[in-house]
């Protein structure tokens, strides 16, 4: 039976490519609710069937609004965040407005209204690994995050928990790695360098750029999502990962390479102040409990396809480009 599904953050990066992921997998109707801030982007959601996907422009923070769209839904998928790490170290507030109050707000309602909820984290929660360390993030490392990015993200994962122990709301929670791939904000790493290079303008590395991310292609957080969705264990933390830990000098040197350029033409720039050094995901809760598997486990041809995507839709990124690198260059980055 076809759902409809109310997505959070949905004209946003992973929030649309998973309202795209829902239109081409399932029959399920989508309401997303979205803010339109500066980090989305209505035309991520062009090209999806006309009728199965409904716009509503409005805050997570509105509970007389969030209340009203609980009430014809079956299920809600919550992405919406303040989700850019410099931009949290720049000016805190409105991620604990949204990360956290927004949060609680869609609680509140899931519990009003017996919803099914499935919370979208992060797994900067845990903090951070030395690069010689062994060991993995799991579903019990326990929580230590560094940035106000990620210490909002790690208390709205800590009030889904209370609703669900104490209010026994539905709800089921994922941490995720680093995702690239189409309609990615070019503030964040990858996207950046590559309108850099578009641009004629040299790709900037923070530091000596052996900080290490874990890459994951968000077609496969979709799917990942979807599977939790439907199969998920009432309660239950998920970390999604695809085993793909990289780091960034490299990453940097395949986006110029890719491009045709010399490897070696990048910047150093001013490091990220309390720079998580390594995030690592050990995803086998999911890949055994629940059968998950990520397929685009080829990093450079994923890169290779996130390259053509930015030169084919330049019209998508190029508004914003000239206010990023601004914003950067007033901070030595
Ligand atoms: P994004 O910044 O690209 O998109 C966030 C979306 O939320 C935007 O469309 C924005 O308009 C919307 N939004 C922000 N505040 C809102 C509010 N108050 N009310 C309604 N809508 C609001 O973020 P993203 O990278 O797509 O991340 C989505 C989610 O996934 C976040 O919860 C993030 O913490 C999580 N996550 C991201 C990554 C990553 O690599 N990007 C990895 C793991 C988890
Ligand atoms: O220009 C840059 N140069 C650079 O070296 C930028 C923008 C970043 N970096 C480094 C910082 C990080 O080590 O690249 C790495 C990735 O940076 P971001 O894209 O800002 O991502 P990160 O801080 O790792 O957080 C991302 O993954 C986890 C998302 O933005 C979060 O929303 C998610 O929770």
């Amino acid at each position: 039976m076809a759902r409809r599904l109310l997505v959070t953050g949905g004209a946003g990066f992973i929030g649309s490519n998973f309202v795209h992921h829902v239109m081409e997998h399932t029959d399920d109707h989508v309401v997303v609710l979205d803010k339109l801030t500066y980090a989305s982007n209505k035309a991520s959601l062009e090209g999806c069937p006309t009728g199965r996907v409904e716009l509503v422009v409005g805050d997570i923070t509105d509970a007389p609004l969030v209340d009203e769209l609980f009430e014809n839904v079956d299920a809600v998928v919550h992405y919406a965040a303040e989700s850019h790490n410099d931009n949290s170290l720049d000016n805190p507030r409105p991620f604990l407005d949204t990360n956290i109050v927004g949060t609680y707000t869609l609680l509140e309602a899931a519990r009003r209204h017996g919803r099914r909820f499935h919370h979208i984290s992060t797994d900067e929660v845990y903090g951070d690994l030395e690069l010689d360390d062994p060991a993995r993030f799991t579903e019990t490392t326990p929580y230590n995050p560094s940035s106000p990015y990620s210490s909002t993200k790690a208390g709205s994962d800590l009030l889904v928990r209370a609703w669900v122990r104490s209010f026994g709301v539905e709800a089921t929670i994922s941490n995720c790695s680093n995702n690239y791939g189409p309609y990615q904000h070019i503030e964040k790493f990858i996207p950046r360098q590559i309108t850099n290079v578009i641009r004629g303008i040299r790709p900037k590395l923070y530091g000596t750029g052996e900080n290490v991310r874990d890459w994951i292609h968000a077609e496969d957080h979709s799917a990942a999502v979807l599977t939790i969705l439907d199969r998920g264990v009432m309660g239950e933390t998920y970390l999604i990962g695809a085993d793909g830990e990289k780091d960034n000098k490299t990453v940097i040197e395949l986006i110029l390479t890719l491009m045709g350029q010399d490897a070696g033409a990048y910047d150093h720039v001013k490091d990220r102040p309390g720079h998580d050094l390594r995030y690592a995901i050990d995803s086998t809760k999911l890949r055994t409990e629940l059968g998950w598997a990520p397929k685009y486990v080829d990093f450079e041809a994923g890169l290779s396809a996130a390259v053509d995507w930015y030169r084919a839709n330049e019209a998508w990124w190029a508004p914003s480009k000239d206010g990023v690198e601004a914003f950067y260059a007033s901070k030595g980055q």
